[in-house]
């Protein structure tokens, strides 16, 4: 028996990611399931996991289910102590731990006006004022986490406080964001972690490009660095 986590197509579910990253960063075995995002199939193969209604969700060995991208990484980090999923020092794991939760609650902004895509750059948006307070705030946070553990992660090595940001690292992109050398260094930090990379080259197979997430803009290829 091991973990079975849902996830929908890679290339925008940000979420999905989220949920995947844990598993396959942290070498957690996971049979993983992918349904399409927009298509009748989702409330059919997100029934096999209620009353979740959303992905990702997860069913564990012992027949729980994880139905939040938050209690997935609780219960890694609890299941797995030895994993390195947050930080042992008390100080690193306080700033891990509000660092989660302030992405997982908030950044509605860029959230919404700047959704996940990996399968295209856009050229030319023009971010709101509250996408600009959203990148600031991003920038501040970023910062004084990088500077006090000496990056190149968050809170020194790879943990959740990562994971959480991996698909807005790809939204920096994917839109052209502006936003300071130090976050963007982070970002191609994420862009370049391997478990990233086989998530990205994972989406292509997901199937066609979701017209849900079209953009009335000229397109450029997504980014990614060498
Ligand atoms: N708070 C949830 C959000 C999950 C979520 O909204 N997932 C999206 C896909 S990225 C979804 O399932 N959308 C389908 C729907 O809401 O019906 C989490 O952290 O897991």
């Amino acid at each position: 028996m091991t973990y079975s986590l849902l996830i929908a197509d890679r290339s925008y579910s940000s979420w999905s990611l989220r949920g995947w990253l844990p598993f396959a960063a942290f070498d957690i075995p996971v049979e993983v399931s992918v349904t399409r995002l927009y298509d009748d199939r989702f409330a059919r193969d997100v029934a096999e996991f209620a009353p979740g209604r959303t992905v990702p969700v997860v069913r564990t060995p012992e027949g729980g289910l994880l139905t939040d991208s938050m209690a997935i990484a609780w219960y890694l980090a609890e299941a797995f102590p030895d994993r390195g999923l947050l930080p042992d020092a008390p100080a690193a794991r306080a700033r891990a731990l509000s660092l989660i939760s302030e992405m997982h609650a908030g950044f509605t902004a860029l959230r919404g006006a700047c959704p996940m895509n990996l399968r295209t750059g856009w050229v030319g948006f023009e971010p709101s004022d509250a996408v600009r307070t959203d990148l600031k705030r991003l920038e501040t946070i970023w910062s004084e986490a990088l500077v006090a553990h000496s990056g190149p992660w968050l809170c020194g090595a790879y943990s959740l406080a990562d994971v959480v940001f991996a698909p807005v690292a790809t939204r920096i992109v994917t839109y052209d964001l502006p936003v300071s050398d130090q976050a963007r260094a982070y970002v191609v930090h994420h862009l370049s972690h391997p478990a990233f990379r086989s998530w990205y080259e994972a989406g292509f197979t997901d199937g066609p490009e979701q017209s849900h997430y079209e953009m009335n803009l000229p397109r450029c290829p997504f980014p990614m660095p060498a």
